[in-house]
């Protein structure tokens, strides 16, 4: 079964949004396998944007992400990936529809409530990075 990293960022930690977002996925059907509530390091925050990095909001976003807990999850589910990111809506507020996530809960492009892995690829390399030590989770 397809699995997927999804994350609480700090603004939806701080707003009280943990159980609404959620809510939304086991509503859907999906699994949660594994949960976390910490404050990233530097090191993680860099390396989960790694593709960011030349970027010009990329000191921004990680100083953001480090700014208070987050709520680190993995989901698994029939075809996850794709359908979180349909749940989750579009980066850009112009553009994520109402019903989605971000389109009901975020109103900015910088601060907007949630994470979710754009790839099968992606899903590996975050959960592998988020959830480093097997043993210590289960
Ligand atoms: P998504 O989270 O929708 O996959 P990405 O991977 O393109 O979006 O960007 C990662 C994060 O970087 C976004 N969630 C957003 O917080 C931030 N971000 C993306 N584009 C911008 C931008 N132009 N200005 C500020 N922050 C941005």
């Amino acid at each position: 079964m397809e699995k997927t990293f999804l994350m609480v960022k700090p603004d939806g930690v701080k707003r009280g949004l943990i159980g609404e977002i959620i809510s939304r996925f086991e509503h859907k059907g999906y699994t949660l396998n594994r949960l976390e509530l910490l404050t990233p390091s530097m090191e993680v925050a860099q390396s989960h944007y790694a593709e960011h990095k030349e970027k010009p909001f990329f000191g921004e976003l990680v100083e953001f992400l480090t700014s208070g807990p987050v709520v680190a999850m993995e989901w698994e589910g029939e075809n996850i990936v794709a359908v979180s990111r349909l749940m989750i809506g579009k980066t850009n507020p112009l553009d994520a529809q109402p019903g989605t996530i971000r389109g009901d809960l975020a109103s900015t492009m910088s601060q907007n409530v949630i994470h979710g892995s754009d790839s099968v690829e992606s899903a590996e390399r975050e959960l592998s990075l988020w959830f480093a030590t097997e043993a210590s989770h289960v």
